[in-house]
């Protein structure tokens, strides 16, 4: 048998792990370690173990599928491209939406960015950040002038304290979470907060336990007791900052008194204390924080809450300090970057910017990129299709399956079947593909060149392992080709990922330096590197932040509530979020046999004290029930979640989260309120 390896990037979560496809006779068989890799060092987590076995799986598409009189026909890529174009042609572009994609290449989310603008004509294009650090892109603007991490993953290791906050790192970033363990035997102390006892949570020497919704709350109150005790980094808030005695005015309100948040948090005085102290005297602290923060009609409030935190102590711009939002896909930093969002074009060039519309015009050689309006975001999609039929009526969605991953999903499903016409882009036949009259079959992550990005800004490379099934097809072909047919070869010309990257180089500033020769070795390169001799950045905001004064604006926050809060009809509180075994909708994991073994379905964590209360069992199944709808869920009775509170993970079509989440969205970031709604739950009669 002829074996080969094939260094690749792992094509789950946001820490970029490399390791070895293993090759026999043209088929993935096996990952293999990379030994060398310097962000996993030749480890991995159960999803990067497995994450060969759904690539050929035999529910893979392999040709593209029309709808006809409600069933899906296999058709030839002549007819489907055919089909698109004239559909797509028959549409005004502010009547058509693309979603792109966090688990596609760079190089295929920035043709997507160019295919909406240059040849539909709709600025209407965004992609599931929406859903996930929508409020860290806009928070971190706000606060340092730059929206992304600001250290490295290795710099975890060497913090002296780490404070991880709304992010459940040992299942969800796992070998981020083995830098924690590192920086723990190396003497820093482990602050975990969070509404769940979880895997991370267990190894905290400080584990504090609050209600969902609190976080503002709580940072209020840290920063207020450790202005009081006169533990504040002087030096930094007058040379790096501005705008302290704005915050000072807010954060020093009776209302923020430690007593006060400890009832609102549900956390004890001397945690909150002991936290503070740990924070402000150590040498070096940091905020690990991810959906936990963000997912809140407050996301925005609670991302600038921390910067705020972390500006009073002084714990930036210095190895083992910093605001560490971990990013969740593998690539949804890039597809940021490479301006699958609505309001910016690669780099973060904003639409609204004659300047920035001259300059894209030009390099993409058209005179038209339906410029000057910001398009819609992932939500307001739905809004819009669900609540004004008619105004949206194209939908072209690569890589997502917002019929399990958007809030609300009664509601998202009424606004899909308002569109007139759906092409959906994927490796597998999802529960949004089946909406779709034509659905094209993608190659997937081992069958392609291109690069990715992890949260730590490292732009690596993905290396092709295998031929795609049948006739799947790389994304980026698939979009040259379908610009083809719509009269844009000129614009789309590429015969290799490698050209693309060449093109998103030239316009994309923090990517300037880049190409595939210098990203070949396993460091590669971390943005911004804007210059061929420039070294990359895996550290930012050294000496000043990135707004043109230098300066870290303190922004006072005054806590809210979340949109819905428990009443007597819908007395407790639904958080939902992950397992470390299954990646978000489960179109990849549930076709893993060795992953799928360790939950086959979804359940409901409920406190042991509120099960005995409610008369519930371990294993019983039970009735969800929110205002939006209800689901049927097996219990897991358990200490590990604050009384009041329940927990389900929303991996599962046939006990879907999303059933019963809250479509609210925090007004600038636009991102739903997973992380906090009311619920009642109730026994099934037995018959
Ligand atoms: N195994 C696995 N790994 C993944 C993913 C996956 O689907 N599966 N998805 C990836 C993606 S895209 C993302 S964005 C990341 C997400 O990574 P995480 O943010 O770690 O994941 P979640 O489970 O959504 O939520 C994190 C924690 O927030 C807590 N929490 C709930 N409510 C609140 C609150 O109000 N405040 C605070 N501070 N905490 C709260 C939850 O109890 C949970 O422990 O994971 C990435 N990694
Ligand atoms: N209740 C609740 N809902 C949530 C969250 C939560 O915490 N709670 N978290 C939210 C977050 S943070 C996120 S990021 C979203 C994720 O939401 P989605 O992005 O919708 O979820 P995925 O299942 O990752 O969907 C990715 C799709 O891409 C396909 N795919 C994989 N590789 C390729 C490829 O190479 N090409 C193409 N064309 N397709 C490919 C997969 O088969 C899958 O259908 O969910 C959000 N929804
Ligand atoms: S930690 Fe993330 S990148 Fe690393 S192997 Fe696990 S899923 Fe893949
Ligand atoms: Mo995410």
């Amino acid at each position: 048998m002829d074996f080969k390896y094939v260094p690749t990037t792992c094509p789950y979560c946001g820490t970029g792990c490399g390791f070895n496809l293993v090759v026999a006779d043209g088929k993935v068989v096996g990952v293999q370690p990379w030994q060398r890799n310097p962000v996993n060092e030749g480890k991995l987590c159960p999803k990067g173990t497995y994450a060969w076995e759904f690539i050929n799986h035999p529910d893979r598409l392999t040709k593209p599928l029309i709808k006809k009189d409600g069933k899906f026909v296999e058709a030839t890529w002549d007819e489907a491209y055919k089909l698109i174009a004239q559909k797509f042609k028959s549409y005004k572009g502010d009547e058509i939406q693309c979603l792109s994609s966090a688990r596609v290449s760079n190089e295929e989310n920035y043709l997507m960015n160019k295919f909406a603008r240059a040849v539909l004509k709709t600025p209407n294009i965004d992609h599931c950040a929406r859903l996930c650090h929508a409020s860290t892109v806009v928070g971190l603007a706000g606060t340092f002038g730059s929206g992304a991490m600001t250290n490295s993953i290795e710099d975890i290791g060497e913090s002296k304290c780490v404070f991880v906050l709304g992010s459940n790192t040992f299942e969800n970033h796992p070998l981020i979470g083995r830098q924690i363990m590192l920086a723990k035997k190396r003497g820093g102390k482990v602050i975990v907060a969070d509404p769940r006892l979880t895997p991370t949570a267990k190894q905290a020497d400080l584990f504090m336990q609050f209600h969902s919704g609190t976080d503002v709350a709580i940072l209020n109150g840290l920063m207020q007791y450790i202005i009081k005790n006169g533990w504040e980094n002087k030096d930094f808030i007058k040379n790096r900052t501005k705008d302290f005695e704005k915050l000072k005015e807010v954060v020093m309100k009776p209302d923020y008194a430690l007593d006060k948040v400890s009832k609102i948090s549900g956390i004890p005085e001397d945690q909150l204390k002991t936290a503070a102290e740990w924070i402000a005297k150590a040498e070096s602290s940091n905020v690990l924080y991810s959906m936990g923060i963000t997912q809140h009609t407050t996301g925005v409030d609670n991302v600038k809450s921390v910067a705020n935190l972390q500006m009073l102590t002084g714990h930036l711009g210095k190895r083992g300090g910093g605001v560490n939002a971990l990013r969740g896909q593998n690539n949804v930093q890039g597809a940021c970057d490479m301006g699958a969002l609505p309001n910016v074009y690669s780099g973060y060039q904003a639409v609204i910017n004659p300047d920035f519309q001259k300059k894209m015009k030009e390099a993409w050689g058209v005179s038209d990129i339906a410029a000057g309006r910001v398009g819609y975001t992932v939500t307001e999609m739905v809004n819009v299709l669900a609540d004004t039929p008619g105004k949206l009526k194209c939908l072209y969605i690569m890589g997502e399956n917002p019929m399990i991953s958007d809030p609300d999903l009664h509601h998202v499903e009424k606004g899909l079947k308002n569109a007139e016409f759906i092409v959906v882009q994927d490796i597998f036949l999802t529960e949004t593909a089946q909406l779709a009259d034509v659905v094209l079959p993608a190659a997937c992550y081992a069958e392609k060149d291109g690069t990715q990005t992890s949260t730590e800004r490292r732009v690596q490379k993905w290396r092709k392992a295998q031929d795609p099934p049948g006739e799947a097809k790389p994304d980026w072909q698939i979009i040259c080709e379908l610009a083809k047919v719509m009269g844009f070869e000129k614009q789309f010309p590429f015969k290799s990922p490698e050209e693309i990257f060449t093109e998103v180089a030239k316009v994309t500033p923090s990517y300037g330096g880049m190409d595939y020769v210098r990203l070949e070795k396993p460091e590669a390169l971390h943005w911004p590197c804007p210059a061929k001799d420039h070294p990359g950045t895996p550290i930012l905001h050294k000496e000043k932040f990135a707004h043109p004064d230098g300066l870290g604006v303190f922004t006072p926050i005054e806590f809210k509530y979340p949109a819905e809060v428990p009443d007597n009809e819908f007395p407790i509180i639904l958080t939902t979020g992950r397992c470390i075994w299954h990646w978000h909708t489960g179109s990849m994991t549930r076709r893993s046999p060795d992953l799928a073994r360790e939950e086959p379905t979804g359940w409901v964590e409920i406190n042991d004290d509120d099960a005995k209360e409610w008369g519930i069992k371990d294993k019983e199944m039970i009735k969800a029930v929110t205002r939006r709808g209800e689901i049927t869920i097996g219990a897991r009775v358990t200490k590990g979640i604050k009384r009041g509170e329940v927990f389900i993970p929303f991996h599962f079509v046939e006990c879907a989260a999303n059933v019963l989440t809250n479509n609210a969205l925090d007004p600038t970031a636009k991102i739903p309120e997973f992380k906090a709604c009311a619920l009642r739950i109730e026994k099934i009669k037995e018959a």
